[in-house]
C-alpha cells in the first residue's frame, strides 16, 4: 500500500525488518543510518525499553531513487521481536511494501527463527497480504559467532520462495546494505509495474 504524495512528488514505501528477538534488526537499521548521507535521511526514531530491546519500532526515511519523476522515499521499520509484542507487530505490518527477515544463525535460536517466520506468515495473512507477492529478502545474521547453523541448511528451511539470501554480520555492517538493496530493488520493480 504505497503512499503517493502528488504535491511533493514523492512516493513513500514501507520496508519492514522482521525476525526473532535479539536477531539484529535494530542493528541493521542503525548501521544504515550511520552510513547514510545526512541529506538523504530523516530522523532515526527508536522506542526501546531500558534493556534496549525494541519495544515499538525503529523508523528511518531514506531517499533511494526516482520513479517517473517521483522521489521514492523508503521508510524502514523494525518490529519488536519478543514473542509477547505480537499486537505491535500486527499494527506495524499495515501498509507494508517489502519485508526483510533477519534470522539469527545461532543453533540455540533455531526455534525462535521458525516461530518468527510462521508468525510473519500469520500476521501477513491477517492483514490481507501474500508473502509470495511481496518484495522479500532473507538475511542470515550473526555469521561471526561460533555455534551457528550452516548457510545451506538455514536457507533450505527458512526460504519462502525464490527470495535472495544474504549472509550478514550486522554488528560489523557486513551484508546490511546488500540485503536492503535487494528488497528496495524488488519494491521499485513493483512500483514501476503499477506506475
Ligand atoms: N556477534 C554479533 N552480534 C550481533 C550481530 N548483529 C547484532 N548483534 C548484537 O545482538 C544484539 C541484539 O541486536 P538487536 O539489533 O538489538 O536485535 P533486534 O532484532 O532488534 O531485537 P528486538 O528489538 O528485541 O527484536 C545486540 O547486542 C547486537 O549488538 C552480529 O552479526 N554478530
Ligand atoms: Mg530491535
Amino acid at each position: 500500500m504505497t503512499f503517493i504524495n502528488y504535491a511533493s512528488r514523492e512516493i513513500n514505501c514501507k520496508i519492514l525488518y522482521y525476525g526473532p528477538g535479539l536477531g539484529g534488526k535494530t542493528t541493521n537499521i542503525q548501521h544504515i543510518y550511520d552510513r547514510t548521507n545526512p541529506v538523504a535521511k530523516g530522523k532515526l526514531i527508536s522506542l526501546a525499553t531500558e534493556t534496549d530491546r525494541t519495544l515499538f519500532f525503529d523508523f528511518l526515511p531514506l531517499d533511494l531513487g526516482v520513479v517517473k519523476g517521483f522521489k521514492v522515499r523508503f521508510h524502514l521499520y523494525t518490529v519488536p521481536g519478543q514473542v509477547f509484542y505480537d499486537a505491535s507487530r500486527k499494527l506495524i505490518l499495515k501498509g507494508v511494501d517489502g519485508v526483510i527477515f533477519v534470522a539469527d544463525s545461532q543453533v540455540e535460536r533455531w526455534d525462535a527463527n521458525e516461530e518468527s517466520v510462521s508468525n510473519l506468515k500469520i500476521n501477513l495473512k491477517e492483514n490481507g497480504y501474500e508473502l509470495l507477492k511481496l518484495p522479500y529478502s532473507l538475511q542470515l545474521n550473526k555469521r561471526d559467532l561460533p555455534h551457528i547453523l550452516p548457510v545451506e541448511e538455514m536457507t533450505r528451511k527458512l526460504r519462502q520462495k525464490d527470495e535472495p539470501v544474504f549472509e550478514a554480520v550486522a554488528s560489523k555492517g557486513v551484508g546490511v546494505f546488500e540485503t536492503l538493496k535487494a528488497v528496495a530493488k524488488q519494491t521499485l520493480i513493483e512500483l514501476r509495474k503499477n506506475a
